[in-house]
């Protein structure tokens, strides 16, 4: 097949990119500036599990930056883990990492009978987030409070999706309190892809599918963020855009032909407001899935819809996928960039850049297939939340204090805090409650919403105006895992910026959710806290 043949190709020249570079000791290679985009490599669930042996590595590159990567045995770095719904993930995690100092060592709780793995931190320690999926928050699933694998330590996740795990896609990422941001900017992070969106998403079905992971790293050199210099560098499947030359990546796609663009929004800080240029001309997107959820599937009555859009702000941590019509031969210049963001007075500098430069030709290359229509619809998983009355109501609020050096998000009424494994639960609630929260930002700088195990029902964005900023109308009435909070402006007359979100307890999970800010930076700094589900009896 042409596809197959042309991604062999490609990797055969990567592979020599990652040679040049770093000779073959390195345990996480990365490319060469203005190299050719490609899937990252692939693992596939086989009759309902998929087991994979990854380490966890370091190494330094030639900037002098510490680099993070999930390998397997073979090699083989950042796989994207493909499985079904109702399929049981076991990872296998052997933390390779030399061992820090005794004196780095540092109580992750002070109560032994929650430790899961190694009962205490240090700079060495890792876990993984299962970013956006509804799997459990208990030992050895998606738990992050207390997970603590350390140095030559190994330790085994069996992570069982749910049934109606709606297809999308989804990433794996360190979740340590306190390291979380240099584990994500070293570029641990990979994605999962559950399957089965052609079924809902027709349209898609046998489309070459180009998965995109943005990550960020730090400017070689560490130039004070300001005007052109980006708080960050940005790198798109470890092609790396580096200022201040700002090479873009180059994407090989078949003229006029479409594909189904997957991108995942796998920075620790840095925000992106994504789009695709055609001679100057923002090109329509054609928006499948916003955080692994197909849009326009969220009332259960029909499978899923298409919205036109002609680009998205998309925070850290979020997903967006949509089909792409490639350039025809008439086109002189074509771009995949990310436009500059307005973060606030106190916000970082998150600057437009290139990401790359799109190139039309005869193939398509780097990329896979989508399958062929074929299997179930599946149950979805929020039924009705959009009518379903309400059991509770609450509001949260983000804020820092006067120096910026601790973060907070704060149940309103209780002390702001910051994150602790050891702090009790800022919220209870019961597994069957449906509850409408408001969470305001009291900061003069952006920040990024997210709970771990369930999505939400975003049900308006209010007072985004006083900034200049506007509420996204596409994420209106969908269900996301990820939602922007426009800063503040310091006006004491003027309402703080808020959303509001519907969020689903119905399902099959209890235990002790996090809710925190994705601008990793801001979560090591404390702005995490603690939800308890307790079981329905
Ligand atoms: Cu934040």
């Amino acid at each position: 097949m042409k596809t197959a043949r042309s991604f062999s190709l490609v990797t055969l020249m990567l592979a020599f990119a990652h040679a040049s570079a770093f000779g073959q000791s390195n345990p996480c290679p990365r490319f060469s500036a203005g190299g050719v985009v490609a899937n990252p490599p692939s693992l596939h669930s086989q009759s309902g599990s998929l087991t994979v042996n990854l380490s966890y590595n370091t190494a330094t590159d030639a900037e002098e930056r510490t680099l993070y990567c999930f390998t397997t045995a073979e090699g083989v770095e950042s796989p994207t883990l493909y499985i079904h719904p109702g399929d049981r993930l076991t990872v296998n995690v052997k933390n390779n990492l030399p061992a820090p100092a005794p004196a780095e060592d540092m109580q992750m709780s002070t109560n032994a009978a929650l430790a899961c793995g190694a009962a205490t931190m240090n700079t060495a320690s890792v876990n993984v987030h299962f970013h956006g999926t509804n799997t459990s928050p208990t030992c050895h699933s998606d738990e992050v409070i207390h997970t603590l694998i350390n140095s030559g330590e190994t330790f085994t996740y069996n992570v069982t999706f749910p049934a109606n795990e709606p297809p999308g896609l989804y990433w794996y990422h360190p979740h340590v309190h306190g390291i979380s941001e240099a584990a994500v900017l070293g570029g641990a992070s990979g994605a999962i892809m559950v399957e089965g969106i052609e079924n809902l998403q027709p349209a898609v079905a046998g489309l070459p599918e180009r998965i995109l992971l943005i990550r960020d790293q730090n400017v070689a050199g560490d130039p004070t963020p300001g005007g052109p210099v980006p708080s960050w560098d940005v790198t798109l499947n470890y092609v790396p855009i580096p200022y201040p030359a700002l090479t873009p990546a180059v994407i090989r796609m078949a003229s006029g032909r479409r594909e189904f663009w997957r991108v995942a929004n796998a920075c620790a800080d840095t925000i992106l407001n994504l789009q695709v240029l055609y001679d100057g001309v923002p090109q329509t997107l054609q928006l499948v899935s916003l955080d692994g959820v197909p849009v326009g599937s969220q009332d259960g009555t029909h499978p899923g819809g298409i919205v036109p859009i002609t680009g998205l702000l998309l925070p850290p941590g979020s997903r967006m996928e949509f089909i792409l019509t490639a350039p025809s031969s008439a086109v002189k210049s074509a771009q995949f960039m990310t436009r500059a963001i307005n973060t606030g007075p106190d916000g970082d500098n998150d600057t437009a850049r290139t990401l790359a430069t799109i190139v039309a030709g005869a193939t398509s290359d780097g990329t896979s297939t989508v399958p062929g229509i074929g299997g179930p619809q599946g149950q979805p998983l929020f039924p009705d939340l959009a009518t379903i009355p309400i059991t509770g109501q609450r509001r949260l609020y983000f804020s820092e204090n006067s120096d910026q050096t601790v973060f907070y998000i704060t149940v309103d009424g209780q002390t702001p805090t910051p994150f602790s494994g050891d702090n009790p639960p800022s919220i209870v609630t019961t597994q069957g409650s449906v509850e409408d929260w408001t969470i305001e930002n009291r900061a003069m700088e952006n920040h990024e919403f997210h709970i771990h195990q369930v999505h939400f029902l975003v049900l308006s964005q209010d007072n985004f105006q006083i900034n200049g900023s506007q509420p996204v109308p596409v994420i209106q009435d969908q269900f996301v895992d990820m939602i922007q909070i426009p800063y503040w402006d310091g006006n004491p007359a003027h309402p703080y910026p808020s959303v509001k979100l519907r969020l689903d307890f119905r399902g099959h999970i209890s235990g002790d959710f996090v809710y925190h800010c994705h601008i990793l930076n801001h979560e090591d700094q404390g702005m995490m806290a603690i939800m308890r589900v307790l079981p329905a009896k």
